[in-house]
């Protein structure tokens, strides 16, 4: 059976990458339009970092609170609170380290005293108007506390030592390993392994008026779960409805494959269960879960699973009813490693919980929905109204006959699946270079209508800003990755992200610090109406002066974006769709001599452009598109030419062309030097001291595959005379710069002085409640 699974997914992988829809990582489409390093970022403002007071945060948790304008973060053996109304932020430190003896108690029993015996804070939830719930790992001895915030507009932050007390259940025992919590009128739910050894999983309810319940130790309620995210998502307007929706993946003992598969789940508790009276006291009585299928049909009626959940995001409606839910799932295999966001919608989730349960009559029997009698009140239905009726009185679950309650504890499983909308993924990803870890989702109105902006968090410190476009109910999206933004300098893994969409801010965490991102910067996209609609970025739409937020309530006024086709032939066609303006484009002046190699660099500034060369040898000639050849190269970073001739003078253009949208990214003026000229520099400079080096000759990987042309180069000068290589880069390579001798003047003016002329290249409410749940 085994590999008969292996084997189909196989056959599915080679499909996934050869078909266009769904998103090869060879089409343009997966390519981002923009991609911005964090020095791009920080320099223009777009994104802030606190990397904490000593220079590294070992961040863990954050709680954004809006209403008093702050940020709260929870790092190693530190929390902090900043001040997100100003822009210093003002940041205040709380010190919190484990209990006395803990640390070297977590060290005896074996952990690492550098990573794992400190305490790592990873709950934050606002408890009341002044009052803060911060609970750590306490070096492997949970411990909780009241942290005092103030009132709204005040910033202090101190720490109530009577309130240290156990977190036993409330937090993990270790810093990095999965769980999910949600903070519910007064009540602290979680999904965690809550002991030492990390054996016993289960979910949990504690602190607050309701008794405190878990589920029973049993594999058939959860098996080796990793927990992933906790909602609490209303069914209807009845409180008494209200549920908590907990979010995870565990070992599938439906399978097939004897235990082996990991299956994705959700699963539901009411908020009012109050556990059973004489069966399953303290516990759980209203615990079911069921199957999140993500899967891509393939060509021959077998689908590939995405069954490994990473992360959920609750977009919540602007009605707070019926929210959708994002899940980014992976899987990884030896055969292949994909990932998926699949949307679900909570009418399905209830279909599920409203269907069959599964059921298995023994060892030997096969799973199937059980078609017996279900005893009443239905397991999985909270007390309400409904229950409670004069002929059955059922006002709590401990009233709940001991039939319903042993039903529900052999029957913990729905016997249908949830499929996503449209039964497939809005975005499948395959080949990439790293993995996906966060997702949250802005749903953005636009001009033609709504659009879900996702930001997904890599491992490797980036951002993706994306948008699935849905062409009908059944065939694949069409994915364009907008933006990639370089949050983190270092490729460190996203392990949170929080989006503010009254500040318009996403809220992004690895373990160096926690940045602050603004969700747009239309101006990034370029000057010309082309290109604000190339950008396809439904936050954006050229106004008639500049590419700008795009505002659906603001003022009419002219307003241009395409986001469906991002065809600036139809929006900015009485605009100037080509930016061919010679004067202001910037200018270059590029040394070569005769003979040797030279190169002319050209990177557009959207990847997804196709590059053409043109040439202006002299006034009485017309410009030209260049001619390449074995002499004269087009690389993906510019035109090489391997030998220069006198001939090869001239203005060069490097035009950049998408959609119908032509740009000229560079002019280059390329002077030759003849080799007679050349000859009689190199003999006066002997006479003189020698320059200082300050080669800057292109980096050969810049070259890319073109690394024997860069050795031409070094063989046509000599291994042998470095120094007079070093000359050659300082004259003709780094004709652009300026020479910066002690005291000397540059000779040889004409030669030596290049530089940049010209202007300088443009760089590049809805009613959401935190995705941690919110408080009362
Ligand atoms: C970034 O913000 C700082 C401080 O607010 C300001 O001085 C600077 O001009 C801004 N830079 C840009 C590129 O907007
Ligand atoms: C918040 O809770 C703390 C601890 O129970 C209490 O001391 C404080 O007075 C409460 N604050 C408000 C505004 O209710
Ligand atoms: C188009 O370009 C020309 C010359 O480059 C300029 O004079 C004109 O104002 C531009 N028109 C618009 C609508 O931007
Ligand atoms: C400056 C420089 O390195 N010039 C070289 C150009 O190429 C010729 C051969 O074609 C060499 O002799 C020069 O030294």
């Amino acid at each position: 059976m085994k590999g008969g699974y292996i084997l189909a997914g196989l056959a599915t992988w080679w499909w996934l990458i050869c078909n266009p829809f769904a998103s090869c990582g060879a089409t343009k489409g997966s390519v981002p339009r923009l991609r911005l390093s964090s020095k791009d970022l920080l320099a223009t403002n777009r994104s802030v970092l606190f990397l904490g007071h000593r220079g590294i945060l070992d961040f863990r948790s954050l709680y954004l609170d809006e209403y008093r304008d702050r940020l709260f973060i929870g790092g190693k053996d530190t929390l902090y609170s900043l001040r997100l109304d100003q822009t210093n932020m003002d940041a205040k430190e709380i010190y919190w380290p484990p209990l006395p003896g803990q640390k070297e108690e977590c060290f005896r029993k074996g952990k690492d005293p550098v990573t794992e015996c400190a305490n790592y804070i990873r709950v934050l939830y606002p408890l009341n108007r002044t009052h803060l719930l911060a609970c750590g790992t306490g070096a492997f001895h949970p411990i909780c506390a009241l942290i005092y915030v103030g009132h709204r507009g005040e910033h202090v932050f101190s720490l109530d030592p009577s309130s240290v007390e156990s977190g036993r259940g409330r937090c993990p025992h270790e810093p990095n390993r999965a769980f999910a919590s949600a903070f519910i009128g007064g009540d602290l739910y979680t999904g965690l392994t809550a002991d030492f050894l990390g054996r016993d999983s289960v979910i949990f309810r504690t602190m607050g008026h309701r008794s405190p319940l878990r589920t029973e130790m049993d594999q058939r309620l959860l098996n080796a779960p990793k927990f992933v995210a906790a909602y609490l998502i209303p069914d209807n307007d009845d409180r008494e409805n209200d549920k908590v929706y907990f979010f995870f993946t565990e070992k599938a003992a439906e399978s097939d494959s004897k235990g082996r598969a990991i299956f994705s789940r959700v699963g539901r508790v009411c908020v009012n269960d109050a556990g059973g009276q004489r069966v399953l006291v303290h516990k759980w009585s209203t615990f079911n879960k069921a199957r999140l299928v993500c899967s891509v049909p393939g060509p021959d009626g077998i689908d590939t699973y995405f069954d490994e959940l990473e992360d959920v995001f609750l977009l919540r409606t602007k009605d707070g009813k019926s929210p959708e839910i994002y899940a980014l799932f992976s899987t990884i295999s030896n055969v292949f490693q994909g990932f998926a966001i699949c949307v679900y919608r909570m009418a399905d989730i209830w279909e599920v919980f409203n269907g069959p349960f599964a059921h298995k009559d023994g060892p030997d029997h096969q799973w199937a929905a059980y078609e017996g009698k279900v005893p009443y009140p239905r397991p999985g239905v909270c007390p309400s109204k409904t229950t409670n009726q004069p002929s059955r009185q059922y006002s709590s679950t401990k009233d709940y006959p001991d039939e319903v309650l042993h039903f529900a504890r052999a029957h913990p499983l729905m016997s249908r699946s949830v499929y996503p909308l449209h039964r497939r993924p809005v975005l499948v990803k395959t080949n990439l270079q790293h993995r996906l870890r966060q997702i949250v989702v802005d749903r953005v109105e636009a001009e033609d209508g709504q659009y879900d902006v996702m930001f997904i968090g890599t491992d490797a410190g980036s951002v993706l800003k994306v948008i699935a476009l849905q062409r009908g109910n059944f065939a694949a999206a069409e994915e364009v990755i907008l933006e990639e933004l370089q949050v983190f300098k270092a490729p460190v893994p996203i392990t949170e992200m929080e989006i503010s969409v009254k500040r318009q801010m996403l809220y992004v965490g690895s373990r160096v610090g926690v940045a602050q991102v603004k969700l747009h910067q239309c101006e990034t996209y370029g000057t010309a109406c082309a290109e604000c609609c190339l950008a396809r970025d439904p936050y954006c739409a050229w106004d008639g002066l500049t590419c700008t937020r795009y505002q659906a309530s603001g003022k009419r006024r002219f307003r241009r974006q395409d986001i469906r086709n991002g065809n600036p032939m139809h929006q900015c066609l009485d605009q100037n769709l080509t930016v061919d303006d010679f004067d202001s484009t910037e200018e270059k002046v590029v040394y070569g001599t005769e003979h040797n190699s030279t190169f002319l660099e050209c990177i557009p500034k959207s990847p997804q452009a196709a590059v053409q060369w043109f040439v202006h040898r002299s006034p009485e000639e017309l410009r030209d598109e260049v001619k390449t050849d074995d002499r004269i190269m087009r690389t993906e970073q510019g035109l090489l030419f391997r030998k220069l001739f006198r001939q090869d003078a001239g203005t060069y253009y490097c035009k950049a062309q998408e959609h119908g949208f032509t740009q000229t990214v560079i002019k280059i003026m390329l002077e030759v030097i003849e080799s007679e000229q050349l000859e009689q520099v190199f003999q006066r400079e002997q006479e003189e001291e020698p320059p200082r080096p300050l080669c800057r000759v292109p980096d050969p990987r810049m070259l890319h595959g073109q690394r024997m042309w860069f050795k031409d180069i070094m063989h046509l000068i000599g291994y042998s005379n470095l120094h007079r290589v070093e000359e050659y880069c300082e004259r003709v390579w780094c004709g652009d710069r300026q020479l910066r001798h002690k005291g000397r003047p540059p000779k040889s003016k004409n030669m030596l002085d290049g530089g940049k002329k010209g202007r300088g290249k443009q760089h590049g409410e809805r009613n959401r409640v935190p995705r941690q749940a919110a408080a009362t």
